[in-house]
Protein backbone atom coordinates (compact mmCIF):
# COMPACT_ATOMS: atom_id res chain seq x y z
CA UNK A 1 0.00 0.00 0.00
CA UNK A 2 1.18 3.16 -0.87
CA UNK A 3 1.15 5.64 1.76
CA UNK A 4 -0.99 8.94 1.34
CA UNK A 5 2.31 11.42 0.88
CA UNK A 6 4.71 9.39 -0.52
CA UNK A 7 6.23 12.32 -2.25
CA UNK A 8 7.72 13.70 1.03
CA UNK A 9 10.29 10.79 0.58
CA UNK A 10 10.77 12.00 -3.33
CA UNK A 11 13.36 13.39 -5.22
CA UNK A 12 11.85 14.75 -8.34
CA UNK A 13 13.96 15.03 -11.65
CA UNK A 14 12.91 17.64 -14.24
CA UNK A 15 12.41 17.15 -18.01
CA UNK A 16 11.99 19.70 -20.50
CA UNK A 17 11.86 17.11 -23.59
CA UNK A 18 12.39 19.64 -26.20
CA UNK A 19 15.81 19.93 -25.17
CA UNK A 20 16.58 16.44 -23.49
CA UNK A 21 17.53 13.57 -25.64
CA UNK A 22 16.65 13.73 -29.50
CA UNK A 23 16.28 9.98 -31.15
CA UNK A 24 15.25 10.66 -34.59
CA UNK A 25 17.57 13.18 -35.24
CA UNK A 26 15.05 16.24 -36.22
CA UNK A 27 16.57 18.68 -33.24
CA UNK A 28 13.93 18.67 -31.32
CA UNK A 29 13.99 15.74 -28.01
CA UNK A 30 11.57 13.42 -27.94
CA UNK A 31 9.28 10.57 -26.13
CA UNK A 32 11.31 7.76 -26.79
CA UNK A 33 14.96 9.46 -26.16
CA UNK A 34 13.44 9.95 -22.32
CA UNK A 35 12.93 6.37 -22.41
CA UNK A 36 16.66 5.22 -23.46
CA UNK A 37 18.04 7.46 -20.39
CA UNK A 38 15.82 5.78 -17.59
CA UNK A 39 18.62 3.65 -16.63
CA UNK A 40 20.58 6.79 -15.82
CA UNK A 41 17.94 8.65 -14.19
CA UNK A 42 17.49 4.85 -12.54
CA UNK A 43 21.03 5.23 -11.97
CA UNK A 44 20.86 9.09 -10.23
CA UNK A 45 17.94 7.86 -7.86
CA UNK A 46 15.48 9.99 -8.80
CA UNK A 47 11.84 8.55 -7.91
CA UNK A 48 9.62 10.80 -9.64
CA UNK A 49 9.77 12.78 -13.38
CA UNK A 50 8.09 15.83 -13.99
CA UNK A 51 7.93 16.46 -18.11
CA UNK A 52 7.29 20.02 -19.39
CA UNK A 53 3.84 19.93 -21.51
CA UNK A 54 4.14 17.01 -24.38
CA UNK A 55 0.85 18.20 -25.73
CA UNK A 56 0.00 19.51 -28.73
CA UNK A 57 1.40 22.92 -29.46
CA UNK A 58 2.54 25.31 -31.95
CA UNK A 59 5.09 25.99 -29.79
CA UNK A 60 5.21 29.85 -29.43
CA UNK A 61 6.15 29.49 -25.69
CA UNK A 62 7.54 25.78 -26.07
CA UNK A 63 4.66 24.11 -24.94
CA UNK A 64 2.94 26.50 -22.81
CA UNK A 65 0.50 27.26 -25.35
CA UNK A 66 -1.53 23.69 -25.53
CA UNK A 67 -4.01 23.69 -28.77
CA UNK A 68 -5.15 20.08 -28.14
CA UNK A 69 -4.91 18.84 -24.37
CA UNK A 70 -5.70 15.31 -25.58
CA UNK A 71 -2.98 14.85 -27.94
CA UNK A 72 0.42 14.86 -28.02
CA UNK A 73 3.12 16.73 -29.75
CA UNK A 74 4.45 14.84 -33.23
CA UNK A 75 7.86 15.96 -33.09
CA UNK A 76 8.41 14.39 -29.11
CA UNK A 77 6.07 11.33 -30.70
CA UNK A 78 2.52 9.37 -30.27
CA UNK A 79 0.57 8.90 -27.31
CA UNK A 80 1.78 4.97 -27.45
CA UNK A 81 5.24 6.23 -27.04
CA UNK A 82 4.04 8.07 -23.70
CA UNK A 83 2.19 4.73 -22.14
CA UNK A 84 5.45 3.22 -23.24
CA UNK A 85 7.29 5.96 -20.86
CA UNK A 86 4.82 5.19 -18.15
CA UNK A 87 5.71 1.68 -18.67
CA UNK A 88 8.88 1.76 -18.31
CA UNK A 89 9.35 4.21 -15.98
CA UNK A 90 6.81 2.21 -13.12
CA UNK A 91 8.56 -0.59 -14.04
CA UNK A 92 11.97 1.17 -12.71
CA UNK A 93 9.74 2.42 -9.89
CA UNK A 94 10.01 5.99 -11.35
CA UNK A 95 6.54 7.80 -11.39
CA UNK A 96 5.80 10.53 -14.11
CA UNK A 97 3.82 14.14 -13.44
CA UNK A 98 2.85 16.15 -16.25
CA UNK A 99 2.52 19.44 -16.53
CA UNK A 100 -1.25 21.18 -16.67
CA UNK A 101 -1.66 23.93 -18.19
CA UNK A 102 -4.71 25.19 -17.29
CA UNK A 103 -4.85 29.15 -17.07
CA UNK A 104 -4.67 29.42 -20.32
CA UNK A 105 -4.37 27.70 -23.81
CA UNK A 106 -3.06 28.26 -27.19
CA UNK A 107 -5.32 30.82 -29.41
CA UNK A 108 -5.12 27.82 -32.16
CA UNK A 109 -6.72 25.41 -29.44
CA UNK A 110 -10.35 24.90 -30.69
CA UNK A 111 -11.90 26.44 -27.69
CA UNK A 112 -10.30 29.43 -28.56
CA UNK A 113 -10.75 29.42 -32.48
CA UNK A 114 -15.16 28.53 -31.57
CA UNK A 115 -14.83 31.41 -28.65
CA UNK A 116 -14.23 33.99 -31.28
CA UNK A 117 -17.49 33.75 -32.48
CA UNK A 118 -19.59 35.80 -29.89
CA UNK A 119 -22.49 34.25 -29.99
CA UNK A 120 -20.77 30.43 -29.42
CA UNK A 121 -21.61 28.46 -26.35
CA UNK A 122 -17.19 28.96 -25.93
CA UNK A 123 -17.41 32.52 -25.64
CA UNK A 124 -17.26 32.54 -22.13
CA UNK A 125 -14.28 29.92 -22.03
CA UNK A 126 -12.16 33.16 -22.52
CA UNK A 127 -11.87 36.82 -20.95
CA UNK A 128 -13.31 38.96 -23.50
CA UNK A 129 -14.05 42.85 -22.91
CA UNK A 130 -14.99 45.74 -24.76
CA UNK A 131 -11.94 48.41 -24.75
CA UNK A 132 -12.12 51.86 -23.10
CA UNK A 133 -11.39 55.06 -25.12
CA UNK A 134 -10.52 53.59 -28.16
CA UNK A 135 -7.55 51.30 -26.00
CA UNK A 136 -7.81 48.07 -23.93
CA UNK A 137 -10.17 47.25 -21.14
CA UNK A 138 -7.23 47.93 -18.37
CA UNK A 139 -3.72 49.26 -18.18
CA UNK A 140 -2.59 45.39 -16.97
CA UNK A 141 0.74 44.13 -18.65
CA UNK A 142 1.80 40.69 -20.10
CA UNK A 143 4.31 38.98 -18.57
CA UNK A 144 6.49 38.93 -21.32
CA UNK A 145 6.07 42.81 -22.58
CA UNK A 146 3.52 44.80 -23.65
CA UNK A 147 -0.51 45.00 -22.66
CA UNK A 148 -2.15 42.27 -21.39
CA UNK A 149 -5.39 42.72 -24.20
CA UNK A 150 -5.20 41.60 -27.31
CA UNK A 151 -7.79 43.06 -29.98
CA UNK A 152 -9.92 41.04 -32.25
CA UNK A 153 -11.28 42.53 -35.32
CA UNK A 154 -13.70 39.87 -35.92
CA UNK A 155 -15.90 40.83 -32.58
CA UNK A 156 -14.80 43.96 -32.00
CA UNK A 157 -13.92 43.16 -28.41
CA UNK A 158 -10.18 42.56 -26.46
CA UNK A 159 -9.56 38.71 -24.96
CA UNK A 160 -6.99 38.74 -22.05
CA UNK A 161 -3.27 37.19 -22.10
CA UNK A 162 -1.17 37.78 -19.35
CA UNK A 163 1.50 36.04 -21.36
CA UNK A 164 1.95 35.99 -24.54
CA UNK A 165 -0.74 37.07 -27.05
CA UNK A 166 -1.26 33.12 -28.21
CA UNK A 167 -1.84 32.25 -25.06
CA UNK A 168 -5.70 33.14 -24.14
CA UNK A 169 -6.27 33.06 -20.59
CA UNK A 170 -9.54 30.86 -19.96
CA UNK A 171 -12.14 32.28 -18.06
CA UNK A 172 -12.30 30.37 -14.44
CA UNK A 173 -16.07 31.46 -13.63
CA UNK A 174 -17.33 29.36 -15.86
CA UNK A 175 -17.85 26.14 -14.70
CA UNK A 176 -18.70 23.98 -17.79
CA UNK A 177 -14.98 25.49 -18.67
CA UNK A 178 -13.89 23.89 -15.22
CA UNK A 179 -15.54 20.74 -15.87
CA UNK A 180 -13.94 19.89 -18.84
CA UNK A 181 -10.48 20.83 -17.86
CA UNK A 182 -11.20 18.06 -14.90
CA UNK A 183 -12.25 15.44 -17.75
CA UNK A 184 -9.20 16.45 -19.24
CA UNK A 185 -7.45 15.62 -16.17
CA UNK A 186 -9.28 11.91 -15.59
CA UNK A 187 -8.06 11.28 -18.93
CA UNK A 188 -4.41 11.36 -18.25
CA UNK A 189 -4.75 10.32 -14.51
CA UNK A 190 -6.86 7.15 -16.09
CA UNK A 191 -3.49 6.88 -17.98
CA UNK A 192 -1.77 6.38 -15.46
CA UNK A 193 0.16 8.99 -15.16
CA UNK A 194 1.16 10.03 -11.22
CA UNK A 195 0.53 13.66 -10.64
CA UNK A 196 0.56 17.12 -12.09
CA UNK A 197 2.55 20.21 -11.94
CA UNK A 198 -0.04 23.00 -12.17
CA UNK A 199 1.25 25.57 -13.91
CA UNK A 200 0.65 29.34 -12.66
CA UNK A 201 -1.98 28.07 -11.16
CA UNK A 202 -2.32 30.84 -8.29
CA UNK A 203 -3.33 33.01 -11.46
CA UNK A 204 -6.54 31.40 -12.31
CA UNK A 205 -8.98 33.81 -10.40
CA UNK A 206 -9.13 37.35 -11.30
CA UNK A 207 -10.54 40.07 -9.97
CA UNK A 208 -13.87 40.04 -12.13
CA UNK A 209 -13.99 44.29 -12.04
CA UNK A 210 -10.78 43.97 -14.11
CA UNK A 211 -9.68 47.87 -12.26
CA UNK A 212 -6.90 49.79 -13.57
CA UNK A 213 -3.78 49.02 -11.57
CA UNK A 214 -1.93 52.28 -10.71
CA UNK A 215 0.51 50.64 -8.52
CA UNK A 216 1.54 48.25 -10.56
CA UNK A 217 1.34 45.93 -13.87
CA UNK A 218 -2.40 44.69 -12.55
CA UNK A 219 -1.18 41.26 -10.51
CA UNK A 220 -2.76 42.25 -7.54
CA UNK A 221 -5.85 41.81 -9.20
CA UNK A 222 -5.43 37.80 -10.41
CA UNK A 223 -2.40 36.83 -8.27
CA UNK A 224 -3.49 34.50 -5.37
CA UNK A 225 -6.99 35.69 -6.71
CA UNK A 226 -10.41 35.72 -4.76
CA UNK A 227 -12.06 32.60 -5.85
CA UNK A 228 -8.73 30.25 -6.43
CA UNK A 229 -8.51 28.52 -3.20
CA UNK A 230 -12.13 27.40 -4.12
CA UNK A 231 -11.71 26.75 -7.34
CA UNK A 232 -8.82 24.30 -6.06
CA UNK A 233 -10.99 22.45 -3.63
CA UNK A 234 -13.26 21.73 -5.87
CA UNK A 235 -10.54 20.16 -8.59
CA UNK A 236 -9.24 18.48 -5.79
CA UNK A 237 -12.62 16.99 -5.00
CA UNK A 238 -13.12 16.54 -8.47
CA UNK A 239 -9.88 14.78 -9.65
CA UNK A 240 -7.26 14.68 -7.12
CA UNK A 241 -8.83 12.79 -4.45
CA UNK A 242 -9.49 9.51 -6.43
CA UNK A 243 -5.95 9.28 -6.66
CA UNK A 244 -2.58 9.36 -4.86
CA UNK A 245 -0.89 12.00 -6.34
CA UNK A 246 1.74 14.71 -6.26
CA UNK A 247 0.20 17.84 -7.11
CA UNK A 248 2.74 20.82 -7.23
CA UNK A 249 2.11 24.37 -7.74
CA UNK A 250 3.39 26.77 -9.73
CA UNK A 251 2.71 29.97 -7.82
CA UNK A 252 4.03 33.18 -9.40
CA UNK A 253 4.64 36.28 -6.78
CA UNK A 254 2.69 34.46 -3.79
CA UNK A 255 2.54 34.19 0.33
CA UNK A 256 3.87 32.28 2.83
CA UNK A 257 0.18 32.54 3.95
CA UNK A 258 -1.53 32.09 0.57
CA UNK A 259 0.93 28.70 0.12
CA UNK A 260 0.38 27.09 3.36
CA UNK A 261 -3.63 27.22 2.53
CA UNK A 262 -2.18 26.16 -0.88
CA UNK A 263 -0.34 23.15 0.49
CA UNK A 264 -2.26 22.17 3.74
CA UNK A 265 -3.40 18.63 4.26
CA UNK A 266 -6.69 20.13 6.11
CA UNK A 267 -7.37 22.09 2.74
CA UNK A 268 -7.21 19.84 0.20
CA UNK A 269 -5.93 21.95 -2.50
CA UNK A 270 -2.36 20.93 -3.71
CA UNK A 271 0.38 18.26 -2.17
CA UNK A 272 3.07 21.40 -2.26
CA UNK A 273 4.04 25.01 -3.99
CA UNK A 274 7.13 26.43 -6.11
CA UNK A 275 7.75 30.14 -4.63
CA UNK A 276 10.22 32.19 -6.86
CA UNK A 277 11.31 34.88 -4.01
CA UNK A 278 14.37 32.72 -3.54
CA UNK A 279 15.29 33.69 -6.95
CA UNK A 280 14.89 37.00 -7.10
CA UNK A 281 18.12 37.71 -4.97
CA UNK A 282 19.71 39.12 -8.34
CA UNK A 283 16.38 41.32 -9.13
CA UNK A 284 17.68 44.73 -7.49
CA UNK A 285 14.50 46.13 -6.87
CA UNK A 286 12.21 43.79 -8.01
CA UNK A 287 13.53 44.21 -11.65
CA UNK A 288 14.83 41.18 -13.48
CA UNK A 289 16.44 42.59 -16.79
CA UNK A 290 19.05 44.02 -15.12
CA UNK A 291 22.85 42.33 -15.05
CA UNK A 292 22.95 42.65 -11.07
CA UNK A 293 25.22 40.69 -8.43
CA UNK A 294 23.30 38.41 -6.05
CA UNK A 295 22.38 39.83 -2.56
CA UNK A 296 23.33 37.02 -0.04
CA UNK A 297 21.87 38.27 3.30
CA UNK A 298 18.90 38.41 1.52
CA UNK A 299 19.09 35.12 -0.35
CA UNK A 300 19.33 33.44 3.31
CA UNK A 301 16.90 35.52 5.12
CA UNK A 302 13.99 34.75 2.71
CA UNK A 303 14.98 30.99 1.87
CA UNK A 304 14.72 30.40 5.92
CA UNK A 305 11.50 32.21 6.55
CA UNK A 306 9.95 30.18 3.76
CA UNK A 307 11.57 26.85 5.69
CA UNK A 308 10.62 28.26 8.87
CA UNK A 309 7.09 29.76 8.31
CA UNK A 310 5.63 26.82 5.98
CA UNK A 311 6.62 24.24 8.68
CA UNK A 312 4.91 26.30 11.28
CA UNK A 313 2.09 26.57 9.27
CA UNK A 314 2.09 23.04 7.90
CA UNK A 315 2.68 23.64 4.41
CA UNK A 316 5.00 21.66 2.11
CA UNK A 317 7.94 23.49 0.41
CA UNK A 318 9.09 22.13 -3.21
CA UNK A 319 12.95 22.61 -2.88
CA UNK A 320 14.83 24.04 -6.04
CA UNK A 321 17.04 26.06 -7.63
CA UNK A 322 16.73 25.37 -11.52
CA UNK A 323 13.79 24.39 -13.73
CA UNK A 324 13.47 25.87 -17.34
CA UNK A 325 12.61 29.30 -16.61
CA UNK A 326 15.93 30.39 -14.37
CA UNK A 327 19.53 30.81 -15.52
CA UNK A 328 21.76 27.95 -14.19
CA UNK A 329 22.53 28.12 -10.48
CA UNK A 330 26.26 27.60 -10.49
CA UNK A 331 26.52 30.24 -12.64
CA UNK A 332 24.15 32.48 -11.01
CA UNK A 333 24.66 32.29 -6.68
CA UNK A 334 27.86 29.47 -7.33
CA UNK A 335 31.19 30.17 -9.64
CA UNK A 336 31.38 28.02 -12.95
CA UNK A 337 34.82 28.61 -13.55
CA UNK A 338 37.58 27.29 -11.21
CA UNK A 339 35.77 26.78 -8.33
CA UNK A 340 32.54 24.83 -10.73
CA UNK A 341 32.54 21.66 -9.57
CA UNK A 342 32.77 22.58 -5.81
CA UNK A 343 30.40 25.56 -5.80
CA UNK A 344 27.61 22.69 -7.37
CA UNK A 345 28.07 21.18 -4.65
CA UNK A 346 27.89 23.20 -2.25
CA UNK A 347 24.74 24.55 -4.03
CA UNK A 348 23.04 20.94 -3.92
CA UNK A 349 23.80 20.65 -0.28
CA UNK A 350 21.54 23.67 0.94
CA UNK A 351 18.65 22.75 -0.96
CA UNK A 352 18.99 19.41 -0.57
CA UNK A 353 19.29 19.11 3.19
CA UNK A 354 15.94 21.55 3.86
CA UNK A 355 13.04 20.21 4.61
CA UNK A 356 10.77 19.65 1.34
CA UNK A 357 10.42 18.18 -1.68
CA UNK A 358 13.84 18.49 -3.58
CA UNK A 359 13.18 19.23 -7.41
CA UNK A 360 16.72 18.79 -10.09
CA UNK A 361 16.57 20.29 -13.46
CA UNK A 362 17.80 18.20 -16.78
CA UNK A 363 21.84 19.18 -16.45
CA UNK A 364 22.09 20.89 -12.80
CA UNK A 365 23.56 17.08 -11.58
CA UNK A 366 26.15 17.39 -13.93
CA UNK A 367 26.83 21.11 -13.23
CA UNK A 368 25.84 22.36 -16.84
CA UNK A 369 26.15 26.33 -16.81
CA UNK A 370 24.92 28.88 -18.53
CA UNK A 371 25.79 29.05 -22.31
CA UNK A 372 27.47 32.34 -22.54
CA UNK A 373 25.16 33.21 -26.01
CA UNK A 374 26.87 36.48 -27.64
CA UNK A 375 24.69 37.09 -30.89
CA UNK A 376 20.53 37.62 -30.52
CA UNK A 377 20.31 35.11 -33.24
CA UNK A 378 21.38 32.47 -30.56
CA UNK A 379 18.43 32.89 -28.38
CA UNK A 380 14.68 31.24 -29.07
CA UNK A 381 12.73 32.32 -25.97
CA UNK A 382 9.33 34.52 -26.99
CA UNK A 383 10.18 36.32 -23.36
CA UNK A 384 14.01 36.94 -24.07
CA UNK A 385 13.37 38.33 -27.70
CA UNK A 386 10.19 40.22 -26.62
CA UNK A 387 12.59 42.23 -24.11
CA UNK A 388 15.49 42.11 -26.79
CA UNK A 389 13.07 44.29 -29.01
CA UNK A 390 11.78 46.70 -26.31
CA UNK A 391 15.17 47.65 -25.21
CA UNK A 392 16.50 47.89 -28.65
CA UNK A 393 13.49 50.31 -29.35
CA UNK A 394 14.37 52.26 -26.25
CA UNK A 395 17.60 53.20 -27.69
CA UNK A 396 19.92 51.23 -25.54
CA UNK A 397 22.75 49.66 -27.00
CA UNK A 398 22.93 45.95 -28.32
CA UNK A 399 25.90 45.01 -26.25
CA UNK A 400 24.30 45.57 -23.21
CA UNK A 401 21.06 44.16 -24.31
CA UNK A 402 23.20 40.80 -24.42
CA UNK A 403 24.95 41.27 -21.50
CA UNK A 404 21.16 41.24 -19.60
CA UNK A 405 20.36 38.27 -21.52
CA UNK A 406 23.57 36.39 -20.87
CA UNK A 407 22.94 36.38 -17.13
CA UNK A 408 18.92 36.63 -17.30
CA UNK A 409 17.38 34.47 -20.39
CA UNK A 410 15.10 31.32 -19.99
CA UNK A 411 17.42 30.07 -22.85
CA UNK A 412 20.30 29.65 -20.28
CA UNK A 413 18.99 26.16 -18.85
CA UNK A 414 17.19 25.68 -22.34
CA UNK A 415 20.48 24.34 -24.03
CA UNK A 416 20.64 20.86 -24.53
CA UNK A 417 21.56 18.28 -22.21
CA UNK A 418 25.24 17.36 -22.48
CA UNK A 419 25.44 13.44 -22.60
CA UNK A 420 28.76 13.11 -23.81
CA UNK A 421 31.75 14.60 -25.58
CA UNK A 422 30.40 13.82 -29.03
CA UNK A 423 29.58 16.61 -31.49
CA UNK A 424 26.29 17.94 -30.26
CA UNK A 425 26.55 16.52 -27.03
CA UNK A 426 25.30 13.24 -28.30
CA UNK A 427 21.77 15.09 -27.73
CA UNK A 428 21.29 14.97 -31.46
CA UNK A 429 22.37 13.43 -34.72
CA UNK A 430 21.14 16.71 -36.68
CA UNK A 431 21.17 20.13 -36.13
CA UNK A 432 19.42 20.89 -32.39
CA UNK A 433 17.06 23.62 -32.48
CA UNK A 434 19.01 25.80 -29.89
CA UNK A 435 22.53 25.37 -29.79
CA UNK A 436 24.48 23.24 -27.39
CA UNK A 437 26.69 25.20 -24.59
CA UNK A 438 30.25 25.36 -26.12
CA UNK A 439 31.54 23.31 -22.91
CA UNK A 440 30.29 20.32 -23.44
CA UNK A 441 33.66 18.52 -24.37
CA UNK A 442 34.29 18.64 -20.86
CA UNK A 443 30.77 18.85 -18.93
CA UNK A 444 28.39 15.88 -19.78
CA UNK A 445 27.05 13.15 -18.02
CA UNK A 446 29.39 10.55 -19.61
CA UNK A 447 32.48 12.26 -17.89
CA UNK A 448 30.43 12.67 -14.48
CA UNK A 449 29.20 9.59 -14.38
CA UNK A 450 32.38 8.34 -14.64
CA UNK A 451 34.97 10.89 -12.47
CA UNK A 452 35.10 9.82 -8.57
CA UNK A 453 34.24 13.09 -7.12
CA UNK A 454 31.92 14.12 -9.90
CA UNK A 455 28.78 16.68 -8.85
CA UNK A 456 27.02 13.47 -9.92
CA UNK A 457 27.94 11.35 -7.59
CA UNK A 458 27.04 13.93 -4.79
CA UNK A 459 23.80 14.34 -6.36
CA UNK A 460 23.62 10.60 -5.61
CA UNK A 461 24.59 10.60 -2.43
CA UNK A 462 21.96 13.18 -1.54
CA UNK A 463 19.59 11.42 -2.84
CA UNK A 464 20.35 8.41 -1.03
CA UNK A 465 20.21 10.32 2.13
CA UNK A 466 16.97 11.87 2.02
CA UNK A 467 15.72 8.19 1.61
CA UNK A 468 17.60 6.64 4.34
CA UNK A 469 17.47 9.75 7.13
CA UNK A 470 14.16 10.57 8.90
CA UNK A 471 16.00 14.15 10.44
CA UNK A 472 16.07 15.37 6.61
CA UNK A 473 12.40 14.82 5.32
CA UNK A 474 11.04 15.61 8.90
CA UNK A 475 13.36 17.72 11.11
CA UNK A 476 12.89 21.55 11.94
CA UNK A 477 14.91 24.08 10.17
CA UNK A 478 16.96 26.60 11.89
CA UNK A 479 18.95 29.05 10.33
CA UNK A 480 22.85 30.16 12.35
CA UNK A 481 24.72 33.38 11.95
CA UNK A 482 22.12 35.11 9.87
CA UNK A 483 24.18 38.45 9.55
CA UNK A 484 27.31 36.19 8.75
CA UNK A 485 27.99 38.02 5.30
CA UNK A 486 29.73 34.38 3.47
CA UNK A 487 28.78 31.56 5.62
CA UNK A 488 25.18 29.67 5.00
CA UNK A 489 24.72 27.79 8.07
CA UNK A 490 21.85 25.75 9.53
CA UNK A 491 20.07 23.44 11.79
CA UNK A 492 17.86 20.41 11.27
CA UNK A 493 16.73 18.88 14.28
CA UNK A 494 14.41 15.91 15.37
CA UNK A 495 14.27 14.53 18.86
CA UNK A 496 18.17 13.89 19.91
CA UNK A 497 19.10 14.23 16.28
CA UNK A 498 21.01 17.48 14.56
CA UNK A 499 22.66 17.98 11.95
CA UNK A 500 24.56 21.12 10.99
CA UNK A 501 24.90 22.26 7.34
CA UNK A 502 28.28 24.98 6.86
CA UNK A 503 27.91 26.33 4.12
CA UNK A 504 30.52 28.71 2.25
CA UNK A 505 28.91 30.78 -0.60
CA UNK A 506 32.50 32.96 -1.43
CA UNK A 507 36.14 32.85 -3.21
CA UNK A 508 37.69 33.73 0.30
CA UNK A 509 38.12 31.11 2.85
CA UNK A 510 36.12 31.96 6.10
CA UNK A 511 35.95 31.03 9.74
CA UNK A 512 33.91 29.12 11.67
CA UNK A 513 33.66 29.03 15.64
CA UNK A 514 31.70 25.77 16.98
CA UNK A 515 28.36 27.52 18.42
CA UNK A 516 28.37 27.27 22.14
CA UNK A 517 24.76 24.96 22.17
CA UNK A 518 26.73 22.37 20.24
CA UNK A 519 30.37 22.30 22.05
CA UNK A 520 29.74 19.19 24.08
CA UNK A 521 27.89 17.07 21.89
CA UNK A 522 29.72 14.62 19.70
CA UNK A 523 29.90 14.92 16.27
CA UNK A 524 29.79 12.27 13.07
CA UNK A 525 31.31 13.93 9.22
CA UNK A 526 28.71 13.44 6.89
CA UNK A 527 29.14 14.71 3.57
CA UNK A 528 31.48 17.66 2.37
CA UNK A 529 32.83 19.19 -0.76
CA UNK A 530 36.17 19.39 0.72
CA UNK A 531 38.64 16.67 0.34
CA UNK A 532 40.37 17.62 3.66
CA UNK A 533 37.04 17.90 5.88
CA UNK A 534 38.06 17.52 9.31
CA UNK A 535 36.25 14.17 10.58
CA UNK A 536 35.08 15.80 13.89
CA UNK A 537 33.77 19.34 14.29
CA UNK A 538 36.07 22.05 15.86
CA UNK A 539 36.41 25.77 15.21
CA UNK A 540 38.09 25.93 11.58
CA UNK A 541 38.76 27.56 8.22
CA UNK A 542 35.91 27.04 5.31
CA UNK A 543 38.04 26.48 1.86
CA UNK A 544 36.55 28.50 -0.64
CA UNK A 545 32.74 27.21 -1.66
CA UNK A 546 33.30 24.29 0.82
CA UNK A 547 30.22 22.98 2.59
CA UNK A 548 30.10 20.46 5.18
CA UNK A 549 27.73 18.32 7.07
CA UNK A 550 28.28 17.01 10.61
CA UNK A 551 25.62 14.90 12.41
CA UNK A 552 25.41 15.93 16.15
CA UNK A 553 24.56 13.43 18.90
O1 LIG B 1 6.05 30.31 -15.84
C1 LIG B 1 5.42 31.30 -15.10
C2 LIG B 1 6.16 32.54 -14.86
O2 LIG B 1 5.55 33.56 -14.57
C3 LIG B 1 7.59 32.57 -14.95
O3 LIG B 1 8.42 31.82 -14.25
C4 LIG B 1 8.07 33.24 -16.13
O4 LIG B 1 8.92 32.42 -16.86
C5 LIG B 1 8.81 34.46 -15.68
O5 LIG B 1 7.89 35.30 -15.07
C6 LIG B 1 9.39 35.16 -16.82
O6 LIG B 1 10.15 36.23 -16.35
C7 LIG B 1 5.28 29.29 -16.36
C8 LIG B 1 6.15 28.36 -17.16
O7 LIG B 1 7.07 27.74 -16.30
C9 LIG B 1 6.79 29.13 -18.27
O8 LIG B 1 7.71 28.38 -18.99
C10 LIG B 1 5.68 29.63 -19.16
O9 LIG B 1 6.21 30.46 -20.14
C11 LIG B 1 4.62 30.41 -18.37
O10 LIG B 1 4.23 29.77 -17.18
C12 LIG B 1 3.37 30.55 -19.20
O11 LIG B 1 2.74 29.31 -19.33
Amino acid sequence: MMSEQWWKKSVVYQIYPKSFNDTTGNGIGDIQGIIEKLDYLHDLGVDVLWLTPIYESPQKDNGYDISDYYRVNPDYGTMDDVENLLAEAHKRNIKIVMDLVVNHTSTEHDWFKQSKKPDSPYRNYYIWKDGVNGGPPNNWKSKFGGSAWAYDEESSQYYLHLFDRTQADLNWENKQLRQDLYKMMHFWLQKGIDGFRLDVINLISKNQSFPDDFEGDGRRFYTDGPRVHEFLREMNDEVFSHYELLTVGEMSSTTIEHCIRYSHPDSKELAMTFNFHHLKADYPDGEKWTAAPFDFLWLKDVLSTWQVEMDKGGGWNALFWCNHDQPRIVSRYGNDQQYRVKSAKMLANVIHLMKGTPYIYQGEEVGMTNPDFDRIEQYRDVESLNMYREFIDQGIAEQDVITILKQKSRDNSRTPVQWNDSPNAGFTDGTPWIDVAPNYRKINAEAAQKEEGSIFKHYKKLIQLRKREAVLREGCYRLLLKENPSLFVYVRELEDEKWLVVNNFYEESAPFAVPEEFKEMKSELILSNEPSAQKVLSDWTLTPYESTVYRLF
